[in-house]
């Protein structure tokens, strides 16, 4: 009757305890007196898998029998996190599990601490896969999410002497309890060679001559809803070599060579690219991006349809989601499956496959904008060209037809850029191919509409949407903030967790003097774990009574830590002069936490400033411990759920029209800190929401920004202007921070001084101002307390359930699968 083929293991203390004996013993093959903390934790892990199998399997089986349209989400990056802590809430199995471990002896929070978290992602977009996936799960709507399974994800900082050193991250070291292999499912991609033409009965097609060819391993992930007893798929692919030795070779003795080919396979999966925003156009990014788009088509097509599936309906079964342009070669892709393979019609087949993609665009930044050089793609995927060239020709005879004789806009609008060299645009295949267009907060979607591809939006004005993005609360609230997450269920009862709206039912509470404290107390109880971890973690001691202040993102020019940095050396100055007196000032804590792309100099330039500007301020006596600075290596999703709660200021400083969303904003304010941040991405919607007497803005606005550039920005002028900016950048500049060698940060201060592309100078003074007001409003204890009440209260839109009810009626059309 289609019921599921496993039970669950008991939800009880004698259940749980049972099984996960057995998983010791027979899954890790030791004794609990025996058992290393690893053990321990392999075992909990598989034990608690064992809770979500039957709903695993039942929901496949239902979606099976449903046939409901799915979500097939494309992303070369998911930055999930920890797990085990995420399928115990799923599960309700957090207490049964604590107390069952304690009658062994052993301590839940020791096993949390023992898993290393997948960071097969690099920053936001990675991580808000993630949030999609859990929302998706959380809302019974049928989704796979496919990607990458990196051996090796985001690198692990470490600092030497301040300055980011990279460590790999092997992340697989000690096991992969939350993996299912599936080698014997196994899908074959080509790569390279020819095309050619051949007669089919009359018909002249085309077949790619590939010249050779990889195999990609599935490894299926759990994805939990949040106690609804429903579970989608993570499907990642692992690049293996098709033949592990050539045996000619081997049998001649040259064991090395033999090999060669399998490493050369394997390759395409081993490390996640470091680049956040500034694509190299490298061969073996190219090959990742085709690789896993070309399983996951084959896989939908071939495993996830039922065998007998007439493709004519594709689009009423699948929606792929392309994640940015990393997935884009996926258009051609289907294209060639669907013309060479199921020898369709061009047209039909062009029909099908403009139902079935949609695309998001992440970024605004020109550079970030992915291009392919025509000589790299026919050499890699020469059928993929061919179809891509086809693409545009049909495309642009389109547009001429509309817009005869305007051959600018067809040299603008063409997938094919002819200069500085050919190349493929891949944002423009995209929004080509996609049904929809979406930027990922407002402000962007503007921007995206009216300044990245304003002929395209013209030509298709229903093409481009908006859906802001979101955070999923199980994570960055239930889990990561359980002193708050426990006032919150007492103020508004336990449904915000999937109904985050119901977090306005606080917002009374904010004039409540009793709630007041009790709020205060949760910031303070979470200031003293994370004042805990830093010290076992990296051994930082976090001073008593100050206010936390936070900013951690990527390390990007366009992001400006330097700003930052720009205003802890002004107080450093203002106490020096004895403008400020150490003992009266309000006592700050800068905590940063970034890695910067390997490659990227400035980037790396300005993580050994601040570590520098933090060693010295730090030692320095005459500042009384007023100001601190820390700088915890290795910022991932674990540190940020301990950093987040704790934080009283969230920083969310970048160029205004520079940050498309941020993601991290969010996760501050649904945590109660207040925002300092300029007029960007999806800060504008939090300012909107929260109201502006509870959130600092400063900066120049967008359109300001544009126009400054237009007119000719000078740095310069604005540090001749500004005394206190003069001091702050000669400070740095005369090796104040560098053990009195300027030459350190030269190059740096030259950047700041003549080029500034993101206009750090022009914005100091206003970032300054608004700093002397977060001081003023933070002495008042009352009305501080009262806006962070009040920033949670009002950030319930900011949950990514409600993003994805934004994809599901603006672009997806997949109702959820409910439970019989
Ligand atoms: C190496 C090429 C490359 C190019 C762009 C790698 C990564 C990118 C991404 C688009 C960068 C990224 O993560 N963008 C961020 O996406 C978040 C989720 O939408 C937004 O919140 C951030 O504002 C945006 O910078």
């Amino acid at each position: 009757n289609g019921s599921a083929v496993v039970t669950s293991p008991q939800n009880t203390v004698e259940g749980f305890v049972k099984e996960f004996l057995r998983e010791l013993s027979f899954g890790q093959g030791v004794t609990l007196e025996r058992a290393s903390v690893n053990d321990q934790y392999l075992a909990l892990a598989r034990t608690v898998r064992q809770y979500l199998m039957a709903r695993w399997l039942e929901t496949l089986q239902r979606q099976r029998e449903a046939q409901a349209k799915s979500v097939a989400y494309l992303s070369a990056e998911y930055l999930l996190g920890r797990q085990l802590d995420n399928a115990l809430l799923a599960t309700d199995l957090t207490e049964v599990v604590e107390e069952g471990l304690a009658s062994l002896g052993i301590e839940l929070q020791t096993l949390r601490d023992q898993e290393t978290e997948p960071g097969l992602g690099n920053g936001g977009l990675g991580r808000l896969a993630a949030c999609f996936v859990d929302s998706l799960a959380t809302m019974s709507v049928p989704c796979i999410g496919y990607g990458i399974r990196y051996d090796y994800g985001i690198f692990r900082q470490t600092f030497v002497d301040g300055w980011q050193v990279e460590q790999p991250d092997n992340w697989l070291a000690l096991g992969a309890p939350w993996e299912f292999p599936h080698p014997e499912a196994a899908v074959t991609v080509h790569f390279g060679g020819r095309t050619e033409t051949y007669d089919d009965e009359g018909v002249e097609r085309t077949r790619w001559v590939h010249d050779w060819d990889v195999l990609g391993v599935p490894f299926n992930y759990m994805v939990p809803g949040y106690q609804n007893g429903r579970v989608n798929t993570l499907r990642l692919w692992s690049a293996k070599a098709t033949q592990a030795f050539d045996l000619q070779i081997f049998n001649s003795g040259e064991y090395v060579d033999a090999v060669r080919a399998q490493t050369f396979a394997e390759n395409i999966s081993k490390v996640l690219y470091p680049e956040d925003s500034t694509p190299q156009g490298k061969e073996l990014r190219l090959q990742q991006q085709y690789f896993f788009v070309a399983c996951s088509i084959k896989d939908f097509v071939d495993y996830v349809l039922p065998e007998d599936f007439d493709l004519h309906r594709l689009p009423e079964r699948i929606i792929f989601q392309l994640n940015d342009t990393h997935p884009v070669i996926a258009v051609p892709e289907l294209m060639r499956v669907l013309v060479d393979e199921k020898k369709w019609d061009w047209d039909e087949a062009w029909a099908v496959t403009q139902q079935c993609f949609a695309y998001t665009c992440h970024t605004l930044l020109p550079e970030a904008l992915e291009v392919w050089s025509v000589e790299l793609m026919g050499r890699l995927l020469p059928r993929h060209l061919e179809i891509i060239y086809r693409i545009n020709e049909e495309f642009l005879a389109e547009v001429a037809a509309k817009h005869p004789g305007d051959d600018a806009l067809l040299e603008r609008m063409s997938i094919i850029a002819e200069r500085p060299e050919r190349s493929v645009r891949m944002a423009y295949l995209a929004t080509v191919a996609g049904s929809k267009v979406n930027g990922v907060a407002a402000l962007h979607s503007d921007l995206l509409r009216d300044k990245v591809l304003p002929d395209f939006s013209a030509y298709w004005p229903d093409k481009f949407t908006n859906v802001t993005n979101g955070v999923t609360p199980r994570r960055f609230v239930r889990l990561s903030n359980p002193a708050l997450s426990e006032l919150i269920t007492e103020a508004v009862g336990v449904g915000w967790v999937t109904d985050l709206e119901r977090l306005r039912g606080m917002e009374p509470l904010a004039d409540d003097q009793e709630f007041r404290e009790k709020f205060r107390a949760v910031k303070a109880h979470n200031k003293e774990r994370l004042s805990t971890l830093l010290q076992a973690r990296d051994g930082i001691t976090l001073p008593a009574d100050a206010m936390l202040d936070v900013m951690v993102k990527r390390l990007h020019e366009y992001k400006r830590q330097t700003l930052k940095v720009l205003h802890i050396v002004t107080l450093y100055d203002r106490v020096l002069r004895g403008e400020l007196d150490p003992a009266t000032m309000q006592k700050r804590v800068f905590a940063f936490g970034a890695k910067a792309a390997p490659g990227y100099h400035m980037a790396k330039q300005i993580i050994g400033l601040i570590n520098h500007v933090g060693a010295t301020i730090n030692d320095d006596p005459r500042l009384g411990g007023a100001l601190t600075v820390v700088f915890p290596p290795n910022y991932n999703v674990t540190l940020a759920e301990t950093l987040i709660p704790a934080a009283d200021l969230s920083e969310q400083i970048s160029l205004a029209g520079k940050e498309a969303s941020g993601t991290g904003n969010m996760k501050f304010a649904l945590n109660g800190a207040l925002t300092i941040g300029t007029d960007d991405g999806a800060n504008v919607e939090i300012r909107e929401l929260v109201g502006d007497d509870n959130f600092f803005l400063f900066g120049l606005l967008e359109p300001q920004v544009a126009d400054l550039v237009a007119a000719g920005y000078q740095p310069g002028r604005y540090y001749e202007e500004d005394p206190a900016l003069k001091r702050a950048v000669d400070l740095i500049a005369s090796g104040t921070f560098s053990g009195g060698d300027g030459s350190v940060f030269a190059p740096l201060v030259q950047n700041l001084l003549t080029e500034d592309r993101f206009l750090a100078l022009a914005d100091y003074r206003s970032y300054i101002d608004a700093q002397d007001r977060v001081d003023a409003a933070y002495a008042d204890v009352e009305g501080w307390t009262r806006s962070a009440i009040l920033n949670v209260a009002r950030s319930g839109f900011f949950s990514s359930d409600r993003s994805m009810w934004d994809y599901i009626d603006r672009i997806w059309h997949t109702p959820p699968v409910v439970s019989r």
